[in-house]
């Protein structure tokens, strides 16, 4: 398997396109309606939103404008009134969904369990009421921190039913990370659980909350709500800590949907970026809402009779645009899978694929690539044949882990719908319609319809075709993020005056590199910013650097991904020591360990290199671009003439 080198993409002329009886029976068929549709919504962006919200959502008050646009500030639906949840459940009550599957969890160990749409609905009033019952108010925020559980999923639901803002984080964060997350977002409760199951071990999510919280040291919080799921002991604090399964039992199941502002905060979801902490990404709801219900409705031609399947944690955005909300808007059945592959159990996704008869499987080319070292023997021993589309995300797939996943998995009928889009941009933004786009190996290919995605240079001027350049977006989209959370003038300066304005003119900066070729086609080529992307998970260099240097040990700490044919990249650190402290391999696997404290095993460094000092410039800035190629092994690309010590360079290529 070779890497996704910008040469092997280059060469890639193959083009697949939908299987007719596919294509024959999807809603937007061909490639005339997708233009079709894309120029119409180009023409009139207002007219094409305010008729599919129209026509898809059930509003409690229709808005007054459909876009107020004060750049880089929009506001989409003005007054109109909605919730959510309403959309994702109550409508779908009256309708013979009422007791269709809206939920297929699959547990660990060899747990399962189904909720109807009826079943779901109950849980999450009844929920909602607890939270009410506990002090939550509209407006306030609520922490959730869970395992893959269906209480996850009805943790949120609950939370937009009455009109909390939540914000999930991922359980594999470190109770440092969940302390400052608690923290930014100033939130009045948290939900979790005793602990989950993860890799056949118990996590315990409880304990991780307890230390966040230690000390009264986010005050904000004034209760924990916790959710029964290893039965493992745990502390509860009296007066501050209740069990769910306690409160449920006396909760009614009745809760009406508090009527919410289209633009009301419906949830925050941290991302990092290029410096310091984590941005609370902020999402609102009518916007989010519709985008996310149509993106999922078209790109995935989602069908009544599906069974889909998004294999993300629904700790990031893919798991709530697209395991929560966008099905459940759609009425879907949605498969929750709280394992991950494993040693023992290494056939474990088409297992399910099989058991379920999922039709739509949606995950991340870190998998495909994983999975392709296993053998094809595994998935070969499974019958796949319910699948008829499948789905990746999360960094370029390369096409020869395209291939297999067609070939493999797909058995060579099922579309490839590769979506390129960001925590910030709460949908997909660049993706194939299943029934219309003709896919390329290693291709995101064209916009969602009215997203006028452009690949232009560092002034915005447009480039031309096959050039690379920075990926924007021209013109506001309904599930944009609308600020970050209590900071618009960050807002402003990472994602709209990176690249300035021109006459007015606002690009949406995404901090990914892109080529365009001459079908149209993007072809994304990955973060130009200080952001990784590790096994399809954003990290910012500088966070773990900030975690280093919170060492004792470390003086300075350089951050940088080296290429890793699975993960796509890993974490390489290089690190200079206080005099005190020597370079050994015990110092080594302290500090991995420290930065697995301060933020989660996702940000473990593969590597760390010890060094006297950093190669900089003559104004004291870290060269990265040499670091990069001294991780990797490669030669030094560029001028090293401006760096102050030469010597460095030779110190840190024979290594320690
Ligand atoms: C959904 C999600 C966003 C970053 C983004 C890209 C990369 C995501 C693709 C992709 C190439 C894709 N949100 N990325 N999808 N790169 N092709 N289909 O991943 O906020 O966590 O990350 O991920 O670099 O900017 S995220």
């Amino acid at each position: 398997m070779s890497d996704t080198t910008i040469e092997s993409i280059l060469q890639e002329h193959r083009l697949f396109s939908p299987p007719a009886d596919l294509a024959a029976q999807a809603e937007i068929q061909g490639m005339a309606a997708y233009e079709q549709l894309y120029e119409q919504a180009k023409a009139d962006p207002e007219g094409f939103w305010a008729e599919l919200a129209a026509q898809e959502l059930h509003w409690f008050q229709s808005w007054n404008q459909v876009l107020d646009w004060q750049p880089p500030f929009a506001k989409w639906f003005v007054n109109g009134k909605l919730n959510i949840t309403y959309n994702c459940l109550d409508r779908h009550l009256t309708t013979w969904r009422r007791n269709k599957a809206a939920l297929i969890w699959e547990g660990e160990p060899g747990d399962s369990r189904t909720l109807t749409y009826a079943q779901l609905y109950r849980e999450v009033c009844q929920m909602a009421n607890v939270l009410k019952q506990l002090g939550v108010q509209k407006g306030d925020r609520v922490g959730i921190y869970m395992p893959m559980i269906p209480e996850a999923a009805i943790a949120m639901l609950a939370c937009a039913r009455i009109g909390a803002p939540h914000t999930v984080v991922f359980g594999g964060f470190s109770a440092e990370a969940l302390k400052d997350r608690l923290e930014d977002a100033q939130a009045k409760l948290v939900i979790t659980a005793d602990g989950g199951f993860r890799k056949d071990k118990v996590v315990p999510l409880k304990a991780a909350v307890d230390q966040a919280l230690a000390n009264n040291s986010v005050p904000s919080v004034q209760h924990v709500l916790v959710v029964q799921r290893t039965r493992e002991e745990i502390l509860m604090e009296p007066g501050r800590d209740r069990w769910w399964h306690e409160l449920q039992a006396g909760a009614s199941a009745d809760c009406p949907a508090e009527p919410m502002d289209s633009e009301d905060l419906l949830f925050i979801l941290y991302t990092s970026g290029t410096t310091g902490k984590p941005k609370g990404v902020v999402h609102t709801t009518g916007g989010y809402n519709l985008y996310t219900h149509m993106t999922l409705k078209w790109a995935f031609d989602l069908k009544d009779t599906d069974v889909y399947w998004c294999t993300a944690d629904v700790g990031w955005i893919t798991g709530h645009s697209y395991i929560v909300y966008g099905p459940l808007s759609n009425g879907a059945t949605t498969v929750m899978y709280e394992g991950v592959p494993r040693p023992s159990n290494l056939g474990c996704f088409w297992d399910v694929i099989e058991k379920y008869g999922v039709t739509i499987f949606y995950t991340a080319p870190t998998a495909i690539r994983a999975f392709i070292k296993m053998g094809d023997e595994l998935p070969k021993a499974r019958n796949l044949s319910s699948l008829r589309i499948l789905g990746t995300v999360g960094e370029p797939i390369n096409p020869e882990a395209w291939m297999w996943y067609h070939q493999v998995i797909g058995g060579e009928r099922c579309p490839i719908v590769d979506t390129w889009w960001q925590t910030e941009t709460g949908g997909f933004m660049i993706t194939p319609l299943a029934g219309a786009t003709p896919t390329k190996p290693g291709s995101a290919t064209r916009p969602f319809p009215g997203i006028l995605a452009d690949v232009v240079d560092i002034e915005g001027n447009p480039v031309p075709d096959n050039t690379g350049g920075y990926l924007v977006v021209r013109y506001p989209w309904p599930s944009m993020m609308r600020t970050v959370y209590g900071d618009d003038d960050r807002f402003r300066r990472t994602y709209w005056e990176y690249i300035p304005p021109k006459d007015g003119q606002y690009l949406y900066f995404a901090g990914d590199g892109v080529r365009r070729d001459a079908d149209g086609y993007f072809w994304i080529m990955g973060r130009v910013d200080d952001v990784i992307n590790v096994s399809g998970h954003r990290l910012g260099t500088m966070e773990i650097e900030s975690a280093l240097v919170s060492h004792p040990a470390v003086a300075e700490a350089a951050v940088v991904g080296r290429k890793d044919p699975v993960r796509g990249e890993e974490v390489f650190a290089f690190v200079t020591l206080e005099r005190s402290y020597s370079p050994t391999d015990a110092l080594k696997a302290e500090l991995k360990q420290h930065v697995v404290q301060e933020i989660g095993a996702i940000a473990r460094p593969s590597e760390i290199q010890f060094a006297d000092a950093l190669p900089k410039t003559r104004s004291g800035k870290i060269i990265r671009r040499f670091l990069r190629n001294l991780a990797s092994g490669e030669d030094l690309v560029g001028d090293a003439s401006t760096m102050e010590d030469q010597s460095v360079l030779d110190q840190l290529r024979q290594g320690s």
